[in-house]
């Protein structure tokens, strides 16, 4: 467990946004502190780091050896040789996510989401109604939405005082080396295979989720997918109190909301209608930020005014254009194949979308998308450093090679006819051609408004 007043000597790996929020946090405690960054920055000088935090940038020297601790960027392997070395020397590995929490007051309630896909949707749903709840009572209670959904906990901790509310993304990069992380309200979606790069593993990679609950007491909450197989597993071993949704006619725990396709239905005895989201699974991701809310005293008017205004997010399944009949559609963050199942799910079956496949393989199988390709998509068109494997695995599906995105959204623009659906849903993570899913994202929006902008004045539309 990280102990505040026990090391003095920081250093921490990897000088992106967490890397830096710890560092301030660190320094602001008096903490002597070292980031250390594999890659060579130019100008480390300009990076707006806190006062008296060293930085070596271009590869880890043998100052991270000399530190008491390590704390751990999400995104840093846990296998890198560097880590290894430091376990080696039996120097103590920290989460970002634990540290930072080590320095929060006492007396705040943290709600944590994890699960492979909807985490995001969830947290910011779970936000919403907390924060619209504490504005109603009018106590001062504050809601911080923090953690894999962009801004570091770390950023976050100083602002909190008794009685806040912190709501956390927390993705199985974090959790993995937060070895005593407590949230009174968990979380758990669901469970595919997901990073097993990152992870070495399957196994590996739901031992880091079933940390959201491992530390939980009795009295505290776990909200599960009651059709999920891991999720039933969880909540064997759960020593809180488990409460299942499900919108499967078939599910593995007795469930506590269900869905009759038009409303859901509590056995707490409330009736929610859904916000308006494309897809099922958006329907279990409302289901779920209900569960906790109410579970947290929210009553259920609050929840459902919430739900009512609630829009979609930006790269998921995000419809951002339409032109000349044709809908364009950023599903960015689908960085693994479920997610785009998931998106391609969300569509009806009329073989009409053009889906943009591709980017940094993650290492599991593309045949899975077959059935969904077959009843719902024209062409498939394939880009980045998966491009091979893809059209191995999806060998006589009708597929056009286009390497990068920019051909891609050309091509999808030349080709899709009125009714049509242009969808990027990669199922590969970004990092082959871009910095972010969100920079992946914006990327397509800008490429299809700019071609729609030239095709408007050219006088085609
Ligand atoms: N680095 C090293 N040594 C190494 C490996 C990497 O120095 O051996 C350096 C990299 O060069 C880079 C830095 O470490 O400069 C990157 O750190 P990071 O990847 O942890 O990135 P952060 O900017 O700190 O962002 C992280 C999360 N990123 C990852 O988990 C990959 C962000 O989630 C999160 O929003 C942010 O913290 C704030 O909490 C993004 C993500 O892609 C959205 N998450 C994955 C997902 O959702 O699938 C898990």
């Amino acid at each position: 467990m990280f102990r505040k007043n026990k090391y003095k000597k920081a250093c921490i790996i990897g000088l992106g946004k967490s890397g830096r929020a710890v560092a301030q946090l660190l320094a602001d405690n008096g903490y002597e502190v070292l980031i250390s960054e594999e890659t060579a920055i130019q100008e480390p000088a300009l990076l707006k780091l806190p006062a008296g935090v060293r930085v070596e940038t271009g590869g880890h020297t043998q100052a991270v050896f000399q530190s008491d601790f390590i704390v751990k960027s999400p995104g840093i392997f846990p296998k890198s040789p560097v880590l290894l070395e430091c376990k080696k020397r039996k120097i103590p590995v920290f989460s970002e996510l634990e540290t930072a929490l080590a320095f929060m007051p006492k007396g705040v309630r943290v709600f944590a989401v994890t699960g492979t896909n909807g985490k995001t949707t969830t947290t910011a749903l779970l936000g919403e109604i907390l924060d619209e709840h504490c504005r109603q009572t009018g106590r001062g209670a504050r809601v911080f939405v923090c953690g894999n959904i962009g801004t570091p906990v770390s950023l976050i901790v100083p602002e909190l005082k008794p009685g806040d509310n912190l709501v956390i993304e927390v993705s199985s990069y974090q959790l993995e080396d937060s070895t005593y992380f407590h949230p009174q309200y968990a979380c758990l979606l669901n469970v595919t295979p997901d990073h097993l790069d990152h992870h070495g593993g399957l196994k590996n990679y739901i031992k880091a989720k079933m940390r959201i609950f491992k530390n939980q007491r009795e009295k505290d909450v776990l909200v599960l997918n009651g059709a999920d197989t891991a999720c039933a597993q969880a909540a064997q071993k759960a020593p809180s109190e488990v409460f299942a949704f499900s919108t499967h006619p078939k599910h593995l725990l007795k469930t506590d909301v269900f869905f009759d396709g038009d409303e859901m239905i509590f056995s707490a005895g409330h009736q929610l209608r859904p916000p308006h989201l494309k897809g099922i699974h958006n329907v279990e991701n409302a289901m779920a930020a209900a569960l906790m809310a109410l579970e947290a005293g929210v009553p259920a008017a609050t929840v459902q005014s919430v739900f009512d205004r609630f829009t979609a997010m930006e790269h998921r399944i995000e419809q951002f254009a339409y032109h000349r009949g044709v809908t364009y559609v950023n599903d960015s963050k689908a960085t693994n194949v479920d997610s785009t199942v998931t998106a391609l799910k969300s569509f009806p079956a009329a073989k009409h979308i053009w889906l943009i496949l591709g980017g940094r393989d993650k290492g599991f199988p593309y045949t899975e998308l077959l059935p969904y390709l077959k009843t719902r998509c024209k062409q498939v068109l394939t880009i980045g450093e998966a491009m091979d494997k893809i059209e191995k695995d999806l060998a006589g599906f009708p597929l056009t090679r286009c390497f990068d995105l920019k051909r891609a959204a050309e091509y999808a623009f030349a080709n899709a006819q009125k009714g049509d659906v242009v969808l990027l849903s990669p199922a590969c993570s970004s990092f082959d051609q871009f910095k972010s899913f969100e920079h992946r994202g914006q990327v397509f929006k800008q490429l299809i408004n700019a071609l729609v902008f030239a095709a408007r004045t050219d006088g085609k539309n």
